[in-house]
């Protein structure tokens, strides 16, 4: 667990979360603060800042990332509809928890990407 990361309190269980999905190496909970009826956050347990730290050894780890996040979108209902799927990385993206998360928004027209 890296030190006083916000996301590896919550993998660990030690922050509570509303979790959707679980497994060995993925877990996906609903966002605090919700900007679509569907906002759940899908993170790997191991810790990895964001985008900019994936690598080649990660392969399976984001396949694993998105197999949940089809998971959630069809556990959530947005599956059929559709569902956007957002990594924000760095400062002018507005990360703010430094933990690698996908958004995964739907249940409404969410209309162009920015
Ligand atoms: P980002 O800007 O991409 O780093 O998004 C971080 C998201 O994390 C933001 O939408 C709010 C959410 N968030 C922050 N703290 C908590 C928390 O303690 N629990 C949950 N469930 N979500 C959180």
């Amino acid at each position: 667990m890296a030190h006083d990361c916000l996301f590896c309190k919550i993998a660990a269980g030690e922050i509570p979360s509303s979790k959707v999905y679980e497994d060995e190496h993925v877990l996906a909970f609903r966002d605090i603060n919700p900007v679509a009826p569907v906002h759940v956050l899908v993170i790997p347990r191991q810790h990895l800042a964001s985008v900019a730290e994936i690598g080649p050894e990660h392969a399976d780890l984001l396949a694993r990332l998105f197999a949940a996040v089809q998971r959630v979108a069809a556990e959530t209902g947005v599956a059929e509809t559709g569902y956007r799927v957002v990594t924000n990385t760095g400062r002018d993206a507005g990360q703010q928890v430094f933990h690698l998360h996908l958004h995964v928004l739907g249940g409404r027209s969410l209309g162009p990407v920015a």
